[in-house]
């Protein structure tokens, strides 16, 4: 097999791995609690960690992230204690919301997640909040906020958007299609070629 190495070194590209086996070793294992009715719910990201992990990596720390229930990548690359964080799966007082929930919908301003809305769509909203008060103290910072394919079907997401765009606020939207809205197919979710076109309605760069 032929990888692509770049200009990376050997440590830098040992760490990304690293960095990436984390989560899936994770998710493995609570993908068998799930099955033996250790934990009552459990969102798999398999297969998408290189998203989280990728973003992770390239923030800065402080950076401010706003992740969705499939971004494991992301609390672990920011390096939640592992303690706390199965805490709050397991929904104990000594998880990030104190037992009221089981799930990502947590954050901790000590590591600069922002917990997820459930609301999905608004949490774009909240990102350009936060980008917005980056750039009134003239830091140069950059706010990333994650959405499933689903989420964008949302107004908040469109409003967000053109409020990032008119307002030239540093925000990175993310969109990651899985094919799915929880179960309901693409097809049934959207009729863009790729998510990435929408960007040029709104006048702003898009990545795939
Ligand atoms: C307004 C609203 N409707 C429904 C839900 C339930 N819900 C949670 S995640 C989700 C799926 C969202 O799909 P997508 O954004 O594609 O993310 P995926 O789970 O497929 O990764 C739904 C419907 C919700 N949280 N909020």
């Amino acid at each position: 097999m032929k990888f692509l190495r770049k200009k990376y070194s050997n440590e830098v590209l040992i760490a990304l791995y690293e960095a990436l086996l984390r989560p899936r070793l994770i998710e493995e294992k609570m993908l068998i609690l799930l099955r033996q009715n250790k934990i009552s719910k459990w969102f798999s990201g398999i297969g998408q960690e290189a998203i989280s992990v990728g973003i992770t990596q390239a923030l800065d720390k402080d950076e401010y992230i706003l992740p969705m229930h499939r971004n494991l990548g992301v609390f672990t690359g920011r390096e939640l204690p592992f303690t706390r964080l199965f805490a709050q799966w397991q929904g104990t007082s000594m998880g990030y919301t104190k037992g009221r929930d089981r799930s990502f919908h947590f954050g901790t301003k000590e590591h600069h997640i922002v917990g997820m809305i459930s609301h999905l769509g608004p949490q774009n909203g909240v990102a350009d909040g936060i980008a917005l008060g980056t750039q009134l103290r003239s830091e140069k910072k950059v706010t990333v906020v994650f959405n499933g394919d689903g989420g964008t079907s949302q107004g908040d997401f469109h409003e967000a958007i053109n409020v990032a765009a008119v307002w030239s606020l540093p925000v990175i939207f993310v969109v990651e299609n899985n094919g799915y809205g929880l179960s309901t197919p693409s097809s049934e979710q959207f009729k863009c070629k790729q998510f990435i076109d929408k960007a040029i309605g709104y006048g702003i760069k898009g990545f795939r």
